[in-house]
């Protein structure tokens, strides 16, 4: 019997079976809230029913509040009146966990009188990765289970655990491993029998424990001072030793006030981010199967590459030009590799197993013929990659993708050289290849869809967020990051001091502001950059010749122990050598340096990448605003509470962006012009989040 569409109940003589269905993950939609209620309280009134078990049909038991609902209206019921139905319901009322059973769904779990967790079931609640807190008592049932110090554990971190931990823990009374309804039938027969508990949550005491409370605060208040959510779910906990009814309340007035907060949407739309980026015109295509992979170049990006296809089970042969560069190669595979048992990624067999089966390597390309896809990693140089896709076309077997990790150059071009352009394409890893989550699958003029397609699979096995990218000068990313750049150097030559502006943007969210980050790269490859690019600069552009003052003294950054800072000691102090580079180009430049608030600082940054997300929107070189977001939060180190630039546009607007720009461009109208796009956003009332839904 339905009581309505994802949610339906049977009875078995004194059993009552309630099953959740609303793929993919079972999310606690009005409609399955509806449903459960509905069918707890049929169960509820029915004379025969002795005992109701609740299970899911999808790959999940509940994986939360339906995250699409959240900023709308709710609708009735809510979840905490399901939980509070639940706990209270005269007939006891168990619930089987399969798959992920998160945020609300383990709310509801824990309202339930016992749990049976099958094997492979992943507990936690989520809520703070989102930006709020647990909003149906999680913060406050679960103490009651766990005690506090768990409970602040689960609910600050967001981690997720198995069901072992979870049994360990008290989370769950049982694990049995087989189907979950059969499952719920079993369990029901054993809570008749008198086999298997049952208790009310509430019932239970909470332990004070306001050492696990104090030290928690403490700890954010060092490692996450700028976050909204997570300090909140400290203070919800500390509420669940008074009576329950009460936390219950507490809680749920700082679930809405985390709903109310700007990091909440942004917290949500870097969520769908990640998952939006996968809709790309060619999902439908069938990708090729990629088992044998072969790598060229062994330097940080080869052997990152190289250690990221060997974690996701790839058979990999590494090439390299001579029998040392190709050691060193092998070298820092292996040592990434250790460092991925030291993480917990990989155990030591599994290390020696792969370094013995899974990697191969050579000096020439000969062995190629027979992989299935080869990623060219090697300097950035066309004529050599040219050469290389030459060789690679004649050798590699008909089918075999060619992709090249270059981070800027014309992919056409190096297509052109081939029989097989179809078949070519770019997958840009970002540094440390195997860590980093970010791949821009940049599509050629001629890449197929069942290449692209093929990028997209890969990126999903590797376990990296896949963007599709088009072809022009630095793609997506390091396109618009030449902007933040930009605005960096502005703002020095114009009067800020560099470690100012870092600061400024490591209080708006970023782990490190624009110069540390450039020290960290190394002021060398800007350097190159900058000289590839001198022939084609607009001579009325402001040069800022700062870094290459700093470059010609044969100073790179940290490689070279200074650059913008000198690496002298535990911590990086600003280099007073660069502070006087900084006031000899000034004074070069005829410029009276001037205060810049750290508020116009952020400003600056984010408008001048916003203009040029702006340009590369409209170029087409990316298919929504999202896929910019997704982008930058997971290969740019974006914080992740701001949703992206062009999320943060939004919260700026149009209008305003052009009313910075036309100010600023009253300084440099050669450098600040206002997009065309921002214009016509005006002009419609668009907003980038209106285009990612449209698209
Ligand atoms: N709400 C709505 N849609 C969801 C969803 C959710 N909770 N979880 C997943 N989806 C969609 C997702 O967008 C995708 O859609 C599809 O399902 C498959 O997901 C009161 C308020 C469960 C581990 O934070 O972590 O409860 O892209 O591709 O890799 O205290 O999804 O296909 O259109 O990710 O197998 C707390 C979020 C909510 C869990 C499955 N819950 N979800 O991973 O599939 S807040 C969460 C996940 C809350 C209460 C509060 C993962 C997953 P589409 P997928 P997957």
């Amino acid at each position: 019997m339905n009581t309505s569409a994802s949610v339906s109940y049977e009875s078995h003589g004194a059993v009552g079976l309630i099953a959740l269905n609303n793929p993919p993950v079972n999310a606690a939609s009005h409609d399955l809230r509806h449903g459960l209620l509905e069918a707890v309280n049929v169960l509820a009134d029915d004379a025969d029913i002795r005992v109701i078990a609740i299970y899911g049909t999808t790959k999940a038991f509940i994986a939360g509040a339906d995250i699409r609902e959240f900023g709308k209206p709710g609708r009735d019921p809510m979840l905490p009146a399901i939980c509070l139905a639940l706990e209270n319901c005269a007939k006891p009322a168990i619930s089987v966990l399969h798959g992920p059973t998160l945020g609300g769904g383990l709310e509801v779990a824990i309202s339930t009188h016992a749990r049976i967790a099958l094997p492979g079931a992943i507990l936690g609640f989520p809520e703070v990765t989102l930006g709020i807190v647990p909003g149906a008592g999680g913060t406050q049932r679960a103490p009651r289970l766990i005690g506090i110090a768990a409970t602040l554990d689960l609910v600050t971190t967001g981690k997720r655990i198995g069901a072992e931990q979870a049994l360990a823990l008290g989370l769950v009374d049982r694990i049995v491993a087989g189907d979950a309804k059969q499952i719920a039938q079993d369990s029901a027969a054993d809570v008749l029998s008198g086999k298997l508990a049952t208790r009310r949550t509430c019932d239970l005491p909470v332990v004070p424990d306001q050492a696990a409370i104090d030290r928690a605060a403490e700890n954010l208040a060092a490692t996450q001072p700028h976050l909204f959510s997570p300090h909140k779910c400290v203070q919800a906990v500390a509420h669940s030793t008074q009576p329950l009814a009460e936390g219950l309340a507490r809680e749920r007035a700082l679930f809405k006030e985390c709903i109310d907060s700007p990091q909440r949407a942004g917290l949500i739309h870097a969520f769908f981010a990640e998952r939006a980026v996968a809709k790309i015109p060619e999902q439908g295509a069938t990708p090729r199967d990629i088992q044998s992979v072969g790598v060229i170049g062994g330097g940080t990006m080869g052997s990152g590459i190289a250690t990221a296809l060997l974690l996701a089970g790839h058979t990999v042969r590494l090439a390299e030009w001579d029998g040392d560069a190709l050691g060193r190669g092998v070298a820092t595979i292996e040592k990434n590799l250790a460092g991925a048992v030291k993480r917990g990624k990989l155990t030591e067999e599994g290390r020696a197993a792969i370094l013995a089966g899974r990697l191969s390597g050579g000096t020439d390309l000969v062995r190629f013929d027979t992989v299935d896809l080869v990623i060219e990693a090697v300097f950035e140089d066309m004529g050599v990659k040219q050469d290389i896709f030459r060789q690679l076309d004649r050798i590699c077997k008909p089918g075999a993708i060619l992709a090249t990790n270059t981070s800027y150059l014309d992919i056409n071009e190096i297509a052109a050289v081939t029989t097989r352009a179809a078949d070519v394409i770019g997958l840009h890893f970002f540094s440390p290849a195997h860590v980093m989550r970010l791949l821009e699958v940049v599509v050629a003029d001629r890449t197929v869809p069942k290449t692209v397609a093929t990028g997209f699979a890969l990126a999903k096995r590797l376990g990296k967020v896949a963007v599709r990218a088009g072809v022009c000068d630095g793609f997506i990313g390091n396109r618009i990051l030449s902007h933040y750049r930009k605005a960096a150097d502005y703002l020095v030559l114009d009067g800020a001091e560099p470690d100012q502006v870092d600061q400024a943007m490591q209080r708006f969210g970023f782990a490190m502001g624009p110069f540390a980050v450039f020290d960290l790269a190394g002021l060398d490859i800007g350097w190159a950059t900058r000289k590839r690019q001198a022939a084609a600069r607009d001579p009325a552009e402001r040069y800022v010749a700062i870094g290459d003052r700093i470059c010609e003294r044969g100073w790179f950054g940290r490689k070279s122990g200074q650059g913008y800072y000198v690496y002298d000691g535990s911590t990086p102090r600003p280099n007073p050598e660069v502070a006087a580079i900084i006031r000899a180009e000034r004074a070069r430049a005829g410029i009276t340096p001037r205060v810049f608030s750290d508020g116009e600082i952020v400003d600056r940054h984010m408008t001048a990448m916003i203009s040029e997300a702006a340009r590369v929107l409209a170029d087409g070189i990316a298919l929504r605003p999202i896929d910019i977001d997704a982008v930058f939060l997971f290969g740019y180190g974006f914080p992740r509470h701001r949703g992206g630039p062009l999320h943060h546009a939004d919260s700026v607007g149009a209008a305003e962006l052009i009313r910075r720009i036309e100010s600023y461009a009253a300084e440099d109208g050669n450098y600040w012009q206002v997009p065309p796009l921002l214009r016509q956003m005006v002009a419609s009332g668009q907003t980038f989040a209106g285009m990612n839904s449209e698209a």
